[in-house]
């Protein structure tokens, strides 16, 4: 990737804990002295919040195609707008989900034909794949469990992928897999079915690793 900073993408299944861990590494690098863009996929951006709107509105139904150019056009603008621009500033980007999620969701999940989804990854992301993914991988049942508590305690409503049935969340995490099985430089498994200390360990060993290689 052309730029001086650094791009990591956490990704997994709902629930599996990526935004608190997102959140954790941010603070962790700025106690360091980094510059660090925290940052989430979809509706980092203006045109992106209007997005994440109608993409995750259980009220709202939509074409697989129709799914799959909503994240792709998030993606084009967060990509210009956001994240090229702080990797150009030579910071640590943190993106909660990316590319992954997509051929996670649309490509396994929903069936969409994987490799044309590849080349329409390429196009929305004007060529920038993250240095690292940590793929905080949980069973589908402990994942929507945290995420049915967090809506029973009313901090936020059920969204369009959490009415889905198992198979479909049962297929997103085995594409993740399928994913990190791939392309076992770039994506590294973090098993998420443990404590929060146990699992931010790991990811802090992943990100140290990353930084040494970069910045000796
Ligand atoms: N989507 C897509 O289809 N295609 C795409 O290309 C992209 C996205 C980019 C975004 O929803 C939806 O968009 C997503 C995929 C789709 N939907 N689904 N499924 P979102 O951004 O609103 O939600 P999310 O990304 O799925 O995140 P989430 O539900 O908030 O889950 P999370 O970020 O992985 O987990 P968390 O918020 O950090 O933790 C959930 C709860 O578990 C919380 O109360 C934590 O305190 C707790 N937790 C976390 N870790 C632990 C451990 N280790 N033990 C116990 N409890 C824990």
């Amino acid at each position: 990737m052309m730029s001086n900073g650094l791009f990591i993408t956490l990704e997994g299944i709902e629930g599996s804990g990526k935004t608190s861990h997102a959140a954790m590494l941010a603070e962790r690098l700025r106690a360091q002295g980094r510059p660090v863009l925290l940052t989430h996929e979809p509706g980092a951006t203006r045109a992106g919040q209007a997005i994440r709107a109608i993409f995750l509105d259980p009220a709202v139904s939509l074409q697989v195609v129709a799914e799959l150019l909503l994240v792709l056009a998030d993606r084009a603008q967060h990509v210009a707008e956001t994240l090229k621009p702080a990797l150009a500033r030579g910071e640590i980007v943190i993106s909660d989900r990316y590319a992954d999620s997509t051929t996670a969701y649309q490509g396994y999940g929903r069936g969409f034909d994987l490799k044309l989804l590849g080349e329409l990854n390429r196009l929305a992301a004007d060529h920038l794949f993250p240095d690292l993914t940590i793929l905080l991988d949980c069973a589908v049942e402990t994942g929507l469990a945290r995420t049915r508590l967090r809506t029973n305690a009313g901090d936020r409503g059920p969204d369009r992928f959490e009415g889905a049935d198992l198979d479909f969340h049962r297929r997103v995490r085995n594409g993740f897999l399928t994913l990190a099985k791939n392309d076992a430089a770039r994506v590294r498994v973090v098993n998420s079915e443990r404590s929060r200390e146990e699992v931010f360990a790991d990811i802090m060993r992943l990100v140290d690793e990353l930084v040494r290689q970069r910045w000796r």
